[in-house]
């Protein structure tokens, strides 16, 4: 007995025989997927489409987690990361890198490695090390691979307040902002760091090599749970506007943009116990859907 084969309108046009004279603005994620679709390469997915790009994806690992608690972290074998992105780069090729969680020190070497290979398309790096419950998502040994290894090869780092402090050896704070960012600079000539709490005020604090001042984002504070993956979905936000052929200052902008209207518009559902997501459609409305 055979199986049935439905077949719906199958063609045998090769790409050869078909003037295919449109492009996407692709961007390649290499990060990690999350059964919540909050975080991660879910959260990225959505972000990037949500900013005008084609999201392709390399799956780092596999995180196990409610919207409490981390409950166990499965990393995929390094090789087969950077062969997953390879095969994408090799055959359709990209406009932007946004890399995520990695985990392990070994795939932030090979990551490196990789973004060697390929010094003309802008990577994003959010150095992924804790989730919002404060929950570590990095093997303690790897944070020397990121400032060494990682972030010579990125065109812009985005670490939240508490990464940024991990990869500093110490809490910084806006007193110390000036001096953090000259070090974080060290590293990575691009830098935005999110979520600096002074007083009861929320700072985005970004510094560019293009710009001698620094550029800083005073938002409101909103009061949501809702805020798990929004480091996730800011950098890849900037990436879709860099594949789209921003500037690096002008994908930042319009990247903060979007990100707050996310949260805000997510703020008030109700998603699990804990820390739910932000609402990374918010521009697209009911009629745009049919
Ligand atoms: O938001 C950080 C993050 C990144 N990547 C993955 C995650 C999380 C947080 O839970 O699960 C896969």
């Amino acid at each position: 007995m055979t199986d049935d084969i439905y077949t719906i309108a199958a063609s045998d046009i090769t790409g050869d025989e078909v003037r295919r004279e449109k492009t996407y603005s692709r961007v390649l994620i290499i990060a990690g997927s999350e059964p919540l679709g909050s975080a991660g390469v879910q959260a990225d997915i959505k972000s990037v489409s949500a900013c005008g790009a084609y999201a392709a994806g390399s799956i780092t690992c596999i995180v196990n987690e409610d919207t409490t608690r981390v409950k166990e972290i499965f990393p995929l074998p390094a090789d087969f990361v950077i062969a997953q992105a390879e095969s994408f780069l090799g055959d359709v090729g990209a406009d932007a890198i946004k890399v995520g969680m990695l985990f392990t020190q070994e795939l932030i070497t090979k990551v490196a490695k990789l973004l060697e290979r390929f010094p003309d398309i802008p990577a994003v790096v959010d150095p992924v090390m804790v989730n919002s419950t404060g929950q570590r998502l990095i093997e303690l040994e790897a944070i020397q691979a990121y400032r060494q290894e990682l972030f010579p090869r990125a065109a812009i780092i985005t670490p939240n307040c508490r990464e940024a402090s991990l990869l500093l050896g110490h809490q910084m704070s806006l007193q110390s902002c000036e001096e953090d960012m000259a070090t974080l600079r060290s590293w990575c000539p691009n830098v935005v760091v999110k979520s600096l709490r002074p007083d009861g005020r929320q700072l985005d604090v970004a510094a560019l090599a293009s710009q001698p001042n620094l550029r800083i984002y005073e938002k409101a504070l909103v009061k949501t749970p809702n805020v798990n993956g929004t480091g996730c979905s800011f950098s890849s936000s900037v990436a879709a506007y860099l594949a789209r052929g921003a500037s690096l200052a002008q994908a930042i902008d319009r990247a903060e943009r979007y990100i707050d209207g996310a949260i805000r518009s997510g703020a008030s559902y109700r998603f699990g116990k804990g820390f739910g997501p932000v609402n990374h459609f918010y521009r697209i409305t009911r009629e745009d859907l049919g």
